[in-house]
């Protein structure tokens, strides 16, 4: 049994998640290890809030609280919304634990010993008007690059490219827009990162035509302009203190020990639950495990360069990304979520208006693989009523009651296969097999468009069948059509459960089955005949509901999308 790592990129805890977020890592990674657990394999889903940071300070300051209070509860609400998401992390835990702490101790001691630490006097920048040295991301001025005029001092979101806020051209003040700013001398900590360039070229090298080409691109990149030396302290007091005399005010940068947390949270889940495998099963035995990365396309150069080398300068054998599953953004209406301007979908809200399972197929369906990719009411409705309703709901529907109605709510026996029969089993065994090969390569539009087509072909066994018409002149081939019919639903079940965990579920318990899924590995020509005849199946409400033209409009006006 392969042994799966799966994490997706840590949300910053006092973010308020939206579909963006959603759809850029956590929910494929939702899907990739929910996937893994249905073929067998032993998966560590691994996810949890990213807390520390100037942002968590000014925010918990912002509301009187203590920024440990502050981060309690944000954490509580990411875990919430997940759970209307229905994301199956096998731990969801925190970069502030004290097992994050001793991690990021034990690496950053190696470093040092590795002489991959250096001490530097910086200059750094102060805001008078603000009474504190600000971070970099609390400088915003233009891109001395691309000309951006709204870059941040840690990062160019415009042509990604990592910056210092010294880099900035007019820089101001984020919290207080005050150009008034200083830049004043003080000691830090850095990671030699040209030392180990030589190897992170070569680790690099070795993922070519095997990531995909965002990550691999953003990475060869960064490596062709030349590493420089990158600065892992900052003057903060919410973080974890740098265990060095001369730096008692200071504390490590969150992208220091954010990445870290991958490991730490995995260590707090092996902590709190002895009887799984211990932490170190999963990140010291590199050859063991297979480590798949979720993220969007802005973290890709603190995963491809800084993490790796942070593992790497250690010595020691930390286990490393295998693949790295890299997404564009998603846009609402042609422009960008935004938490200040109400702009978009959040998860609170999203969940309040329709079932998970709507959203995480359109998101699964419409990942942002290739490109940036734009939400719109317009379409989010089309594919619920298409895809969902007429294709999926109706065909489970129809079968149900055309059974119900000539057999009663049991399964018909099933005769020997018809040239019908068996034509239905080539095609699904070719589009399961496809389906397979999409799902291992981690492209999500073509599974999605797959598992559409597997969905298709059950509606044009039945429109070609014609059961409605066969039952009037022999029966017993009526009985075999919905048998078979009765054994697609239990299929789409079992295969849509990746990314529609709850409709899914409502589909095995149809014919009276229950979980775990199983993806299926046997031909269909004995999958499709495996349910006994005589088992009673339950009749249910319909899975999914249409959404109508007057709702659509109230939920454009509502969320602002005509103004957008
Ligand atoms: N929190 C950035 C983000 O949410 C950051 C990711 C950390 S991954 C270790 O986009
Ligand atoms: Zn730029």
């Amino acid at each position: 049994m392969t042994k799966q790592l799966i994490t997706s990129a840590l949300p910053y805890v006092n973010g308020l998640p939206h579909l963006g977020h959603m759809v850029g890592c956590l929910l494929p990674a939702d899907v990739f290890a929910r996937y893994l657990r249905a073929k067998g394999d032993d998966v560590l889903y691994i996810c949890g809030t990213d807390e520390h940071g100037t942002v968590s300070e000014v925010g918990a300051a912002k509301e009187n609280m203590p920024v440990e209070s502050y981060c309690q509860k944000y954490h509580d609400q990411h875990v919430k919304m997940y759970q209307g998401f229905n994301l199956s992390f096998d731990y969801f835990g925190r970069t502030s634990s004290d097992q994050n702490k001793e991690i990021t101790y034990r690496i950053f001691k190696a470093l040092d010993k590795n002489d991959l630490i250096e001490e530097r006097t910086t200059k750094q920048v102060y805001s008078p008007d603000d009474g504190r040295y600000l971070p970099d991301s609390y400088v915003m001025g233009t891109c001395p690059y691309c000309g951006y005029d709204k870059a941040k001092g840690d990062q160019c979101e415009n042509c990604t490219k990592v910056l210092d806020p010294t880099d900035l051209i007019n820089p101001r003040s984020v919290l207080s827009g005050s150009s008034n700013i200083e830049i004043r001398e003080t000691k830090h900590l850095f990671l030699r990162l040209p030392k180990l360039e030589d190897e992170l070229n070569q680790w690099i090298e070795t993922k070519k035509g095997i990531w995909p080409d965002i990550a691999y691109s953003i990475a060869k990149k960064w490596l062709k302009e030349g590493l420089k030396e990158r600065g892992i302290t900052r003057d903060l007091k919410w973080g974890f203190a740098v265990p060095r005399p001369g730096f008692e005010n200071k504390v490590f940068y969150v992208w220091f020990d954010a990445p870290i947390g991958y490991i730490g949270i995995t260590k707090q889940w092996s902590d709190e639950k002895p009887t799984e495998r211990h932490w170190e099963d999963w990140w010291l035995k590199p050859d063991e495990v297979h480590y798949t990365e979720f993220m969007g396309k802005d973290n890709i150069p603190f995963h491809t360069i800084s993490f790796p080398a942070t593992l790497k300068g250690t010595g020691e054998n930390w286990k490393t990304v295998d693949f790295l599953k890299g997404m564009n953004y998603l846009n609402f209406a042609g422009g960008k979520f935004s938490k200040s301007a109400h702009r978009g979908i959040f998860l609170d809200d999203a969940i309040a208006e329709f079932p998970a399972d709507y959203w995480r197929y359109w998101l699964i369906a419409n990942a942002p693989e290739s490109d940036d990719t734009n939400f719109s009411f317009d379409h989010f409705a089309a594919v619920v009523n298409k895809d969902l309703n007429d294709v999926l709901g109706n065909f489970i529907n129809r079968v149900l009651k055309m059974t119900e109605k000539n057999f009663g709510a049991v399964v018909p026996p099933m005769g020997q296969p018809t040239t019908n029969e068996m034509e239905l089993y080539q095609t699904l065994d070719t589009l399961i097999t496809d389906y397979r090969k999409y799902m291992d390569g981690l492209e999500f539009r073509k599974a999605m468009a797959t598992l559409r087509e597997i969905w298709v072909a059950g509606n044009n066994y039945i429109a070609k069948t014609e059961p409605w018409k066969v039952v009037k002149e022999n029966k017993d081939y009526a009985g075999t059509i919905l048998a078979t019919a009765l054994n697609l639903i239990r299929l789409f079940g079992h295969i849509s459960a990746p990314v529609m965990p709850e409709s899914a579920e409502k589909m095995l318990a149809i014919i009276g089955e229950k979980l775990p899924f199983r993806f299926p590995t046997e031909p269909m020509k004995i999958y499709l005949t495996g349910i006994e005849s005589g088992r009673a199946f339950a009749p249910c409400e319909p899975l999914f509901a249409k959404i109508a033209p007057e709702r659509l409009e109230e939920l454009k006006i509502k969320y602002k999308e005509t103004e957008a």
